[in-house]
């Protein structure tokens, strides 16, 4: 498979780490010098940038947190004026309010160049129609791999999420070589095309398909692949780092994390120290060439495992492996990132129901479905009406906090079972 960017991509490990340690020694000169957050945050933890001289030292830096962009909400993180930026993207928040992120010109051509590398990596290229079914808007998936596709000049089409019909009658109509969505989203739209009497795999040119922004599994690429005829390939990213960023190439084993750009840390969750090459721990990454937002030992949440030996498809930087679960509580459900104190910030606003709940997370045919078990309390009505009334009260502000319709189940007083530690908010039925 060809390159997009061979030197780069196959640049000998060792100048690629000597090339991470000088740009990282710019990066704290310049968080330090152009964030109060960063210069404050270094401060407290007593590190000045001349004591970071390569990356052996990166274990000297404070770590930062999605807590700390929404404690800095909105902007409080950046690190130039506010003319520089020429994008906003956000994600949900665990309290309703969105985390923002920022992108100067140059952080947009890095991302792009990101999945650029990607998509050629798997054989995309100007002579692909490349449909584009993530979501465009504030969530970074549409426009994300949007300009990718046209960076390597392929015909996009920006269809975003929804309206299942008309995605397959383009995917038909327009010869559309490769799709972009959720694999669940992709799961649903084979069984919708069968339904309507269209086969992906004989009716269609569909070749690729670019698959992420959730949690599957190898057993659901194969089901992808043998039922609709294409290759499946992950992809990964997250809105803070600027988006889906990492996809896997044509070897499908792990996503080339590009180490010009990014540095991998997966640490011990409890000691915060490296695991062995290979072994599962918590992901935490600094951002190497961002100028908006960048980020210094960002803890991602996620539990993934990174492969440093050199690719059979010639590509030198390590291997990102498919993610292990979260080192937190998030969940995805339809691709939206939920968190069980989002639930809690919206019950307690009704005193009619206990504080005590439990998320249910399922399937329906291909799609997620999310209950919410909720207890009545005592003094709550016996009208029905005032139920269904209470109800769909509950599941409108659910819409409007999660972005996503949740379910509410009444249930009774003492039943969500009652826990001495961590309590259990969540119970996840789907199979990946
Ligand atoms: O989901 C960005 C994205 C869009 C990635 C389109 C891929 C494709 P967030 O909404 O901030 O950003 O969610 C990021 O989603 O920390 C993971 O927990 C999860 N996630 C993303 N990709 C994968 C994947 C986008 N391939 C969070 N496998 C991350 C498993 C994934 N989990």
């Amino acid at each position: 498979m060809p390159y997009w960017n061979h030197e780069i991509e196959t640049m000998d490990p060792k100048d690629l780490r000597q090339m991470q340690s000088e740009k990282l020694v710019k990066l704290v000169e310049y968080v330090y010098s152009n964030s109060p957050f960063y210069k404050k945050r270094f401060d407290e933890f007593g590190v000045k940038p001349q004591d970071i001289q390569s990356i052996d030292d990166i274990g000297k830096l404070p770590f930062t947190f999605k807590r700390d962009l929404r404690d800095t909400y909105p902007t409080g993180m950046f690190c130039v004026p506010n003319t520089k930026i020429i994008r906003f993207h956000a994600s949900s928040g665990t309290t309703g309010k969105p985390t923002v992120v920022g992108y100067t010109q140059n952080d947009l051509d890095n991302w792009s160049e990101s999945l650029a590398r990607g998509m050629t990596s798997i054989g995309l290229c100007q002579d692909d129609r490349i449909q584009i079914s993530y979501g465009y808007g504030l969530f970074t998936g549409g426009l994300g791999i949007h300009y990718g596709s046209e960076k390597i000049g392929a015909a996009t089409l920006p269809v975003s999420s929804g309206n299942t019909e008309r995605q397959i009658s383009l995917m038909k109509d327009l010869d559309v070589t490769a799709v972009c969505c959720t694999p669940s989203y992709f799961s649903y739209l084979i069984e919708e095309a069968e339904r309507t009497g269209c086969s992906i795999k004989n009716q269609t040119k569909l070749r690729i398909g670019i698959f992420g922004a959730e949690p599957w599994s190898e057993s659901l690429r194969k089901r992808i692949e043998e039922r609709s005829g294409i290759k499946a390939y992950d992809v990964f990213g997250t809105s803070e780092l600027s988006g889906p960023l990492f996809t896997e190439c044509a070897e499908q084993k792990g996503m080339h994390i590009w180490a010009d750009m990014f540095l991998f840390e997966i640490l011990d969750p409890e000691t915060n120290e490296p695991v062995k090459d290979g072994e599962t721990g918590e992901m935490v990454v600094t951002t190497l060439s961002k100028e908006a937002l960048p980020l210094i030992r960002y803890r991602v949440g996620d539990l993934a495992s990174v492969e440093t030996e050199i690719c059979n498809c010639g590509r030198t930087h390590p291997r990102l492996m498919r993610l292990k679960g979260r080192a937190d509580d998030m969940v995805i459900v339809r691709g939206i990132n939920v968190f069980p104190g989002q639930v809690e910030y919206v019950l307690v606003k009704f005193p009619q129901v206990s504080p005590h709940f439990m998320i249910v997370i399922d399937r329906e045919g291909e799609l997620d479905r999310m209950i919410v078990q909720v207890e009545l309390v005592d003094m709550a009505s016996d009208k029905l009406d005032d139920f269904y009334k209470l109800k769909s009260k509950i599941e409108h502000e659910f819409k409007s906090v999660l972005g996503l319709y949740a379910e509410v189940e009444f249930v009774g007083h003492g039943t969500i079972p009652r826990s001495e530690g961590k309590a259990k908010r969540v119970t996840d039925k789907r199979q990946y």
